[in-house]
């Protein structure tokens, strides 16, 4: 049984998303925020229900699009903005930006670049946990178009032949950049016949669910029985859960392959409207409850973009530390 403390927690986590990836996009728009980004907005739910089950010792790896999954795992938002703005003072002391963020105080593995590249690095994680004896869980976030990376497929094999401690979390927002990977049953296929990851898993033999990826309840309670398995050493799982970006797939991107109506559609499913609706219809909280933790939420981010813009850039004679490059190479 949820607790309200817990609920109204996790939804403080899905605001403050939505507060930081809107305010992002503004800041990018008016030539702030240097790099690629990529947002999380309207993905809130999948995050933040999943995320919810894990406690200090648990990892997660994540994707280019993993502002939501540090946010969730509770990596400081204003080391985050100093990130994107590629200061000193950013999570990664400004060498990381969007796509590197990495936190592993709190056991967030990394963004990241290299699309699939999550799956071994998950699995490394839930050997080494599996090792060690404990019962920690390790989450792999990956898209629906990571799902036809070959690293993917041989981590979904690996986690499922050496019974690991995993929860696949597949974000199937409907699109691999501006095609549409796996969900599409009505046109051609053009990057798989497959029609669903969760079909695919079983041919692994790894258990799997299609969830509704707007509904942060859904997403929490089949996250439930899949982090329960991972930490009772039954192995991997996965969720196939249905959502949707709102904003283009990096910010910039024309959206030329959707539609307004499209978009306006999902908006109406939208996952933060459907909770606060779930939240006061049982009593949980009151309006005023839920717009205390946004204005709290926006406050939050105010005081990131605060501290991003007053801090320093790291120094030139500092390009070659806190990075993995060797400059004589
Ligand atoms: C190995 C690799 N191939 C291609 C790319 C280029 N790329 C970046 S994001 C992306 C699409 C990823 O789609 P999906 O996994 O569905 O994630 P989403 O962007 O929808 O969250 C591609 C092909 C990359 N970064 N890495
Ligand atoms: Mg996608």
């Amino acid at each position: 049984m949820l607790t309200q403390d817990k609920l109204l927690d996790m939804y403080y986590r899905m605001v403050l998303i939505r507060a930081f990836e809107d305010r992002v996009h503004e800041l990018f728009t008016q030539g702030k925020i240097p790099g690629f980004v990529h947002l999380y907005a309207g993905e809130e739910a999948v995050a933040v229900g999943v995320i919810s089950h894990l406690r200090r010792g648990d990892y997660i790896t994540s994707t280019h699009r993993g502002h939501g999954h540090c946010i969730a795992m509770g990596v400081d938002v204003k080391g985050m903005m100093a990130e994107l703005y590629g200061k000193k003072t950013g999570t990664c002391r400004g060498k990381g930006g969007s796509m590197h963020i990495a936190d592993f105080e709190v056991g967030m593995l990394g963004a990241n670049g290299i699309v699939g590249a999550g799956g071994p690095l998950a699995v490394g994680a839930a050997l080494a946990a599996k090792y060690k004896g404990g019962g920690g869980v390790v989450v792999c976030f990956a898209g629906d178009g990571a799902q036809n990376q070959g690293a993917v497929l041989e981590s979904l094999n690996a986690a499922a032949i050496w019974k690991l401690p995993i929860v696949f979390v597949v974000e199937d927002n409907q699109y691999a950049i501006s095609l549409r990977s796996l969900s599409s049953t009505k046109l051609q296929p053009r990057v798989s016949t497959a029609r669903s990851v969760a079909e695919r898993a079983v041919a692994f033999g790894i258990p799997s669910v299609t969830v509704d990826g707007m509904d942060v309840l859904a997403v929490y309670e089949a996250a439930k029985a899949a982090v329960e398995r991972g930490r009772a050493g039954e192995g991997p799982s996965l969720l196939d859960c249905k959502t949707y970006r709102y904003y283009g797939h990096f910010e910039g991107d024309p959206m030329v392959y959707r539609s307004v109506e499209e978009i306006d559609e999902w908006r109406k499913k939208d996952p933060i409207k459907l909770f606060e609706e779930k939240l006061l219809k049982s009593g949980i909280a009151t309006q005023a409850i839920l717009s205390d933790l946004r204005r709290k939420a926006a406050l939050e981010v105010d005081e990131a973009v605060k501290f991003a813009e007053g801090s320093p850039y790291p120094e030139p004679s500092e390009a070659y530390t806190d990075v993995f490059t060797d400059p004589y190479y």
